[in-house]
């Protein structure tokens, strides 16, 4: 009798699996209904790690499930190949940021082979390939002539340390998120998405992913686009020099306008430099310094001590003429609304604090205590500000455009080039892909604040397209959420050399039914995903809005109940574990840890009780002596088997994976009790319940499946031969528990068939010995009966 070598399988079937190419996206029956199950893809720091064996697993079960039940599947793998940490570990290793992306992306292919995702192969994409980044500048240039990509100064977020701009989220108390240096900032003239112009779609397209969506990631969408209704309030400016200037502040509370004592701008704003009076300027100037330290979330803390600058000047209130100061601080925000407000501190929490410091008037609009009719004030305020012309109801969104230059070298350059006489000149589209140097690597990769492309005098200096002149190339490269934001279209034929996709075969296979990937993507990668998924839609390149039909967010694999990490010390090495314990049963642990969106302990899982497990299962194999085909058998059994499949599609249907382990194991111990006190080895339902076990744990324990299932007598593979077919005669239950009262008190319980009759069921009751006893020779008066549960008789 051999023995269940977990090495030994995957060392045999890997190679079988390779040739037979199950999971070909396109090789299901005819006409067979498709699914697309998306993982989000993966960056090519290091080699897989818990968290990636943990993902793939739970996503692995839906995408094999889809197979085994006759959907064509489209599970596509890819790597999200420019970025960062290769441009850093190129400057280390004096390399080419190629050289460390493409060598990590062998390695995590190997591992994603051993772990026998179902993946199509053959779809394999790479962000950072000169074939891929050539569309994602395509469609950069398709964006910018409708209008929605385009060039401004603004401050942004930089780095000091780093030498490069950051998106807000990722300055984290004020500190670079990479580094922990201090984030300072700076004027640059960079590219923008106007992600803005979609924010009210990008909210009310929500609706349709209610049901499918975590609730959580839905709000988080909702919180980052942020719109808030309200109104636009005019207000004159009296300047030092006697002029005046109006300004306009974004309210939600334009009722509250008779209270408004002073307005404030925001300090870093060009505004408040510009209205200063010539006695505040050099005020405004120090204060300047501590403002551009502080990050948003400080500014807008309701607890941060309130500083701010007396302007010197006065602003009219548009409602009863009043002259109130004008303060610049930072509690306003410069990108937020108009970047000035109306300050009503009787109302608001940080206007009331800021007046309390510096003195200013309090004065009450409404009492807070009795009841007050908001919405109907609000409403007529801003009928009376239309009607006179100093303001207008107006609706704002917290989402700001998309920032995407990166002055970095590790990304897809931006189809641009600046010309003295011609200005902004697109790239001609048959020049594409308009490729990065490969002569650039090590220290030449070091950040000084403008792209390492700038320096590279042979790429940078081209011939005008337009003219003819020399002019240069745009030298920042894309954000990399940029690549994110299609890739899951490229999927659909990455090797396609005329589009980024084809219209017509993405009505085929899109959108995506299944998404997996963590929450840490709730914002930005979603957000952007589904901008670009409507762009493309008003392009006429799609004929959906959202790209993600349903999400699952994983939970993340943690040790002692803390987040694995160097400096804990509790990192658990995911190719240890399977050098242990097996790729089947990490994945099995993974999967039977507790419901996908779960944080896993991997001090509450147990790997060895994993490997216990398929062993018993493998050996159930061993024990099948029936041939192939034999039917029929112990119907205790034959119903234990055909329940469970019943319940396995149900549970995976609804993403209860854990349980459905749980049914398998049931299923192995009922099956190996089975041979044990009975009909053995012999009984073709015996074999039924086997065969069961590899075909639904073909799912999360692959190896093992496929080695019963040979055993069993069957050829490769177990992951195509369908799902099993439930027979209904063998879900109804064998019997079940009828009650027998007299004058409402049982006496009697009779085990009875569920499809009994109540003319059956009344005589049978009449009958038993215990009802006869009881009755005592006393005529029923009218007997009640709801088979197959219930008989009651009254005497
Ligand atoms: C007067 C007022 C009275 C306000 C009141 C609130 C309560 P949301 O809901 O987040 O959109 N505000 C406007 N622009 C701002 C900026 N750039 N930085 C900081 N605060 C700003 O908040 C809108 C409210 O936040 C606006 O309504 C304004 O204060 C303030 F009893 O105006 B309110
Ligand atoms: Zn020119």
């Amino acid at each position: 009798e051999p023995s269940y070598d977990p090495a030994a399988l995957q060392l045999k079937w890997r190679p079988v699996w390779e040739k037979l190419d199950p999971f070909r996206a396109g090789s299901a029956a005819e006409g067979a209904p498709r699914k697309y199950a998306l993982t989000m893809f993966p960056y090519p720091s290091g080699d897989l790690h818990m968290g990636h064996a943990e993902v793939m697993a739970l996503h692995d079960v839906l995408a094999r499930y889809w197979w085994l039940k006759g959907y064509d599947v489209l599970n596509p793998i890819g790597w999200d190949s420019f970025g960062l940490p290769a441009e850093n570990a190129a400057i280390k290793r004096d390399q080419h940021p190629s050289v460390y992306t493409y060598d990590n992306i062998e390695t995590q292919a190997e591992s994603f082979k051993r772990y026998a995702v179902s993946f199509d192969w053959s779809r394999r994409l790479h962000t950072s390939d000169p074939e891929y980044y050539q569309w994602t500048q395509w469609l950069f240039l398709k964006f910018r002539e409708r209008g929605l990509a385009y060039r401004k100064d603004s401050p942004v977020n930089w780095c000091p340390q780093d030498q490069t701009v950051l998106a807000n989220e990722q300055v984290v108390n004020g500190l670079c998120e990479r580094c922990g240096a201090v984030v300072t900032k700076r004027e640059l003239n960079q590219w923008y998405f106007k992600v803005t112009e979609y924010a009210q779609r990008l909210l009310d397209d929500m609706d349709a992913l209610q049901d499918t969506w975590p609730s959580r990631v839905l709000a988080m969408q909702r919180n980052w686009i942020g719109r808030s209704e309200g109104a636009h309030v005019d207000f004159v400016i009296n300047l030092a020099d006697g002029s005046t200037r109006s300004i306009t502040v974004f309210t939600t509370r334009p009722d509250t306008l008779p209270g408004a004592t002073f307005m404030v701008v925001a300090a870093d704003a060009a505004l408040a430099a510009e209205i200063a009076s010539p006695s505040a300027a050099a005020d405004l100037e120090n204060y300047l310094v501590d403002v551009r330290k502080a990050s948003d979330i400080d500014r807008l803390a309701t607890d941060r001590p309130k500083t701010g600058v007396d302007l010197g000047i006065t602003a009219t209130n548009p409602v009863n003429g009043q002259q109130i100061p004008v303060w610049a601080s930072d509690y306003v925000l410069a990108d937020y609304g108009t970047g000035a407000i109306m300050a009503v501190p009787a109302h608001d929490e940080r206007d009331r604090e800021f007046a309390e410091k510096f003195g200013l008037a309090i004065v009450p609009v409404y009492d807070e205590d009795a009841p007050y009719d908001k919405a109907e004030a609000i409403k007529s305020t801003i009928g009376s500000l239309e009607a006179a012309g100093t303001g207008s109801g107006t609706v704002n969104f917290r989402l700001r455009d998309w920032l995407l230059s990166r002055q970095r070298f590790w990304g897809a350059p931006i189809p641009i080039i600046h010309c003295g006489d011609c200005g902004e000149v697109a790239v001609p589209y048959e020049d594409l892909p308009v490729r990065l140097p490969d002569n650039i690597s090590g220290a030449a990769l070091k950040p000084v604040g403008t792209s390492p492309l700038a320096a590279a005098e042979d790429w940078v200096n081209v011939p005008c397209p337009t003219c003819g002149k020399p002019a240069k190339r745009d030298s920042d490269t894309m954000d990399t959420f940029v690549d994110s934001s299609w890739y899951f279209l490229r999927y659909l034929d990455p090797t396609l050399e005329t589009g980024p996709f084809d219209p017509a075969v993405a009505r085929e296979w899109a959108p995506v039914d299944q998404y997996v990937g963590g929450v840490e993507h709730a914002i930005l990668h979603l957000l952007y995903a589904r901008f670009f998924t409507k762009v493309l839609h008003d392009m006429g390149m799609l004929d959906f809005v959202e790209p993600f039909t349903a999400l699952l967010n994983q939970g993340q694999v943690i040790n002692g109940g803390k987040a694995m990490s160097k400096s804990l010390g509790n990192g658990v090495n995911l190719g240890d574990v399977i050098d242990e314990f097996g790729v089947d049963a990490t994945r099995l642990t993974m999967v039977f840890a507790g419901p996908p969106e779960d944080d896993i302990d991997w001090q509450d899982v147990s790997p060895a009780g994993s490997l216990r497990f398929l062993q018993r299962a493998w050996r159930l194999s061993g024990d099948v002596t029936s041939p192939v085909g034999a039917t029929g058998g112990d119907v205790a059994l034959r119903r234990a088997t055909h329940r469970t499949i019943a319940d396995a599609e149900a549970l995976v249907e609804s993403h209860r994976f854990n349980v459905l382990v749980a049914k398998v194991m049931e299923l192995v111990n009922v099956t190996r009790k089975a041979i044990d006190s009975g009909c053995g080895g012999a009984d073709p339902a015996v074999r039924e319940a086997t065969e069961t076990v590899a075909i639904l744990l073909s799912m999360v324990a692959p190896y093992a499946a496929e080695e019963m299932w040979e055993r069993l007598g069957h050829p490769a593979t177990v992951a195509r031969v369908g799902w099993p077919t439930v027979d209904p005669d063998l879900l109804v239950e064998d019997s079940v528990t009828a009650v027998v009262q007299i004058q409402g008190k049982v006496k009697a319980r009779l085990e009875v068939p569920p499809t009994i009759t109540d003319a059956e069921l009344e005589a049978l009751a009449l009958g038993s010995e215990d009802v006869v006893r009881a009755l005592a020779g006393a005529a029923p008066k009218k007997v009640i009966v709801r088979a197959p549960k219930l008989v009651n008789i009254v005497i």
